[in-house]
Order: C-alpha cells, then sequence, then structure tokens
C-alpha cells in the first residue's frame, strides 16, 4: 500500500505535506510526516514494526499501549506537583481513525503512529559531559517511570533478548553451516574477533549466573537506551525522553546502564571506521553515572552496584558478538548499507570492550566514588 494511503488511515488533522524516512535505526522502518492546515502544523512518526525481529507485532503494540498509559498518567500526575526545571515527555500512540492502536497492511505488516517529541533531538554520539549527563538523567528518570509497572502486563517482546548466552549459541550455531565458516576462513580480521570470542565465554555469563543465584533481581527496564534513543531538548540542552519503546520489558537495570554507556562513553560512534578512534571516555561516563544516580541512585541496591563493571564490560560484548554472527549469517538481523557493515560494527564493540577492560581499575574508582 501505498504510504500516504496509508498514513490517511491515521486519525491526525490536516493535509499530509511531506513523508520522508527517518532517523538511523538498525531494526524499524521509520519515516517522519508532516501535516499542515491554514494555522499550524503537525509532525508525527510512522513506522513499520519489524516483523522478522519481533515476531508478534500486536504484542509489542500491546505493550506499547500499556506502557505509554502508564507513564503518560505518572507523568501528569508529576507534573502537578513538580518543581524540576523541565518537563519529561513520553511519545504517545496516535489511533487510527476507527481507534485502533494500529494498521496491518495486505502484507501482514503493522504499521503504526506516534507523536513526534518537537524541539529535541536524538544524536549519534555523545556532544559533551553535560550530554551524557542530561542521558544518564533521561534513563534514570525513566526507570523511575515504569519502577510500579506491573511486569504482567508486558508479554515479552524478544525472548533471549540481552542473554549473552543464548547470543553465544547462537554464533555456535551459525558457525556449524559451511558458509559462516567460509566467510570466517576469508578474512583475517574476522578470524581475530572469534579468538576475542572464545577468550571470554566464562565472563560472558556472570550476569547471568548473579541473575541465576539470586543476587540480582529482574525489574523494568528499556532494552534499547542507546545516546539516540535518548531526546535532548533544543532549547535547554536537558533530556527530555526515551523513545523507541519496543523493547521496555522485565530485566536486569545494570544491561541497560551498560548500553547507555557503551553508546555514550565511545565518541566515536558505532560505525566508525578508524578502530584507532575507538575510546572509553572517562569523563562522559562519570557525567552519565552522575545525571543516572540522581535520578535513580534511591532505588539502586548494592548488589546491583557490584555489578555494574561486568555491566560495562559485557554490554559492547554482547553487541559485538550480535554484529559479528549477523555477519557470518548473511545479515539477516541488522540492516545495512554496504556488505562488511556489520563486521566493522563488530570491531568497533570488541575494540570499546578492550578499552574499558584496560580501565577497569579506573573505572571500579569511579563507580566507588559515586
Ligand atoms: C538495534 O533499532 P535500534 O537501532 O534502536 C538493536 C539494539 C542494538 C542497536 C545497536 C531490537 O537498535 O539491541 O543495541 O541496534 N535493537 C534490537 O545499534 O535488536
Ligand atoms: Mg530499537
Amino acid at each position: 500500500m501505498e504510504l500516504a494511503l496509508l498514513i490517511n488511515q491515521f486519525n491526525i488533522k490536516g493535509r499530509l505535506v511531506t513523508l520522508v524516512p527517518f532517523g538511523n535505526g538498525n531494526i524499524n522502518d521509520t519515516f517522519l510526516a508532516v501535516f499542515r492546515n491554514t494555522f499550524t502544523e503537525t509532525q508525527v512518526i510512522l513506522q513499520r514494526v519489524n516483523r522478522s525481529v519481533f515476531t508478534q507485532p500486536e504484542a509489542i503494540m500491546r505493550n506499547m499501549h500499556n506502557i505509554t498509559l502508564h507513564c503518560h498518567e505518572k507523568l501528569e500526575a508529576d507534573a502537578k506537583t513538580d518543581r524540576d526545571d523541565r518537563v519529561w515527555q513520553m511519545p504517545r500512540i496516535i489511533r487510527t481513525k476507527d481507534g485502533a492502536d494500529f494498521v496491518t497492511d495486505e502484507n501482514g505488516d503493522v504499521w503504526r503512529v506516534i507523536t513526534r517529541i518537537l524541539s529535541a533531538h536524538a544524536f549519534d554520539t555523545a556532544q559533551s559531559p553535560e550530554h551524557a549527563l542530561e542521558c544518564g538523567a533521561a534513563l534514570g528518570h525513566f526507570h523511575y517511570l515504569v519502577s510500579d509497572m506491573d511486569p504482567d502486563s508486558i508479554q515479552d517482546p524478544l525472548p533471549g533478548f540481552h542473554v549473552t548466552s543464548g547470543y553465544l549459541a547462537q554464533y555456535d550455531e551459525t558457525l556449524m553451516c559451511a558458509t559462516a565458516r567460509e566467510i570466517l576462513g576469508a578474512s583475517m580480521e574476522a578470524k581475530r574477533l572469534a579468538k576475542y570470542i572464545e577468550e571470554r565465554r566464562e565472563f560472558a555469563v556472570s550476569l547471568e549466573k548473579a541473575e541465576a543465584s539470586g543476587e540480582l533481581c529482574k525489574r523494568m527496564f528499556h532494552g534499547d537506551p542507546k545516546v539516540n534513543n535518548i531526546m535532548i531538548d533544543d532549547f535547554t540542552g536537558k533530556g527530555t525522553a526515551m523513545i523507541d519503546l519496543d523493547t521496555v520489558s522485565p530485566g536486569l537495570m545494570h544491561v541497560d546502564v551498560g548500553d547507555a554507556v557503551r553508546s555514550i562513553c565511545n565518541p566515536a560512534g558505532e560505525e566508525e571506521l578508524n578502530l584507532g578512534k575507538v575510546t572509553f571516555d572517562e569523563n562522559l561516563f562519570l557525567a552519565f553515572m552522575k545525571g543516572y544516580l540522581k535520578e535513580a541512585g534511591s532505588f539502586m541496591t548494592d548488589a546491583e552496584r557490584a555489578y555494574l563493571y561486568d555491566a560495562i564490560r559485557l554490554l559492547p560484548f554482547e553487541l559485538g558478538l550480535r554484529f559479528f554472527q549477523d555477519y557470518l549469517a548473511g545479515d539477516k538481523y541488522f540492516k545495512v548499507r554496504q556488505p562488511g557493515q556489520n563486521l566493522n560494527r563488530a570491531r568497533v564493540q570488541f575494540r570499546l570492550c578492550e578499552a574499558i577492560e584496560a580501565r577497569e581499575r579506573s573505572i571500579r574508582e569511579i563507580l566507588a566514588k559515586l
């Protein structure tokens, strides 16, 4: 179906004047749509949910309905008494003219429309320590927002998401396939990454072990809090919203902190080709943690604090492993614009993981002082 016909099924005032691809997401297809009438304009986000990743897109939409309902009520109640110098926001689902949360097209694809957070932007890399601090505050505030949600109101959006042992098993399975072994055999760099993985199998399950022993417990988490999912107010420079709510579900808060840190503290970003530029910036890290703890420090347990370093080391490793497995499997999961892109993404994450390992002592010192 033509996109313009599709979006006109949603209840949006005005006439459609622009519909263009938007953002840098690796999974869903995202468009910006602008509607105008004689005195104002409305900007919304149109998205096709990636069905090969989210195999139950209707469940994703039910989750989003429940999450936004819960958080909007809380945001509105807080706004009445809040003396904070900012307004926290969250996108809202725009319904169809028939009152549904989404449209299913003739191919069975699920399309949704959500509000755009206006006068705010997300960046692909951290711009400054102040920006990192605001990212921390936004994630911490998000954890506060979802902290009292009923986990049973959420259906697991991606079973096994952020279970590193599962990704190792998937990687091993991929390597059983002859074409994957050929791809691996053809590149020195790929062989180097394979060795890197082998040396870290034991460490890769440390958080899973802590969870199994009861030291760490799941709470509601975001699942994908990378820097370009955190909206910053254009006028004040303050964090205002977390977007991309598809993976919000019960999970370890460490995973969120680790994932945000791996994307914020590497100023070169996820697509850097020159590995020499990939580093772990301790100033950005300190700023991020300060912002996070200001909003979420009060409900973080000692055990959670004790495992933060492991999470910070694990998340770039896990993402590197996911990119590398996808490269060997023929780029089936993450969108690529050129061949070898997933291999390079894996190189970046593993280099970042190395940089973190080299700075273990000072990272632990920073954490201990917070
Ligand atoms: C994917 O869709 P996007 O780009 O926000 C991925 C994350 C990765 C991220 C890396 C559901 O997120 O887990 O960290 O790419 N999301 C899913 O850029 O797999
Ligand atoms: Mg996402």
